[in-house]
């Protein structure tokens, strides 16, 4: 609901992502019969392995970090990203990337990852993963943009098939 769906219980998502907690508590309950609190969400976004959602500053609003299918804006800035990133991802669309490069594909950016773990479970979650290494220096020297959330991970928009190694 805070990335991909929000108006299946009619929340009003603005364009940064932000949701009221007061509404998301409110809505869950009337349409989705979701039970939540201030103090569940609070302990979610403590607790959540990847903190995949934040508070702003006054713990009104909510959004996610990261990962959203819905064109919002994160307003973050460009970084220098460190050269060498990872992607994870399966052996069955190697082929596609290699011709084509790393799409955002459902999402609204290419997810990379400093450490080459992250990438390994990353392509787990589609059969057997393959880690891609990213040229990251090579790509900022030719003027792509990165970005990196809170929850560190790495946002592209695409990266083509010249900075991909396996
Ligand atoms: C692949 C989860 C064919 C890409 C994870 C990936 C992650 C291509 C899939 C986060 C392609 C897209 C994001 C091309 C990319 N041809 N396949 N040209 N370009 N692909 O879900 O990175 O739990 O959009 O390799 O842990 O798998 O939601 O991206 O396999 O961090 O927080 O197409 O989602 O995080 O899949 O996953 P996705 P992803 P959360």
């Amino acid at each position: 609901m805070l990335r991909h769906a929000p108006e299946t219980i009619y929340l009003d998502m603005d364009e940064n992502g932000w949701i009221e907690v007061d509404q998301l508590i409110n809505n869950a309950k009337k349409y989705s019969n979701l039970y939540l609190t201030f103090e569940i969400i609070e302990n979610i976004i403590n607790t959540n392995d990847k903190q995949r959602f934040t508070f702003n500053s006054t713990k009104r609003k909510i959004r996610a970090n990261q990962g959203h299918s819905i064109s919002i804006d994160l307003q973050l800035e460009s970084r220098v990203p460190p050269d060498i990133l990872f992607h994870g991802t399966t052996k069955r669309f190697l082929d596609s990337i290699l011709e084509k490069g790393l799409k955002s594909m459902s999402h609204q950016h290419v997810h990379l990852s400093e450490n080459e773990k992250t990438a390994i479970n990353v392509g787990k979650r589609r059969g057997q993963p393959v880690v891609l290494i990213i040229d990251g220096k090579k790509m900022y020297e030719k003027g792509y943009e990165f970005f990196l959330s809170k929850n560190k991970v790495w946002l592209v928009n695409h990266v083509p098939p010249e900075f991909i190694d396996i």
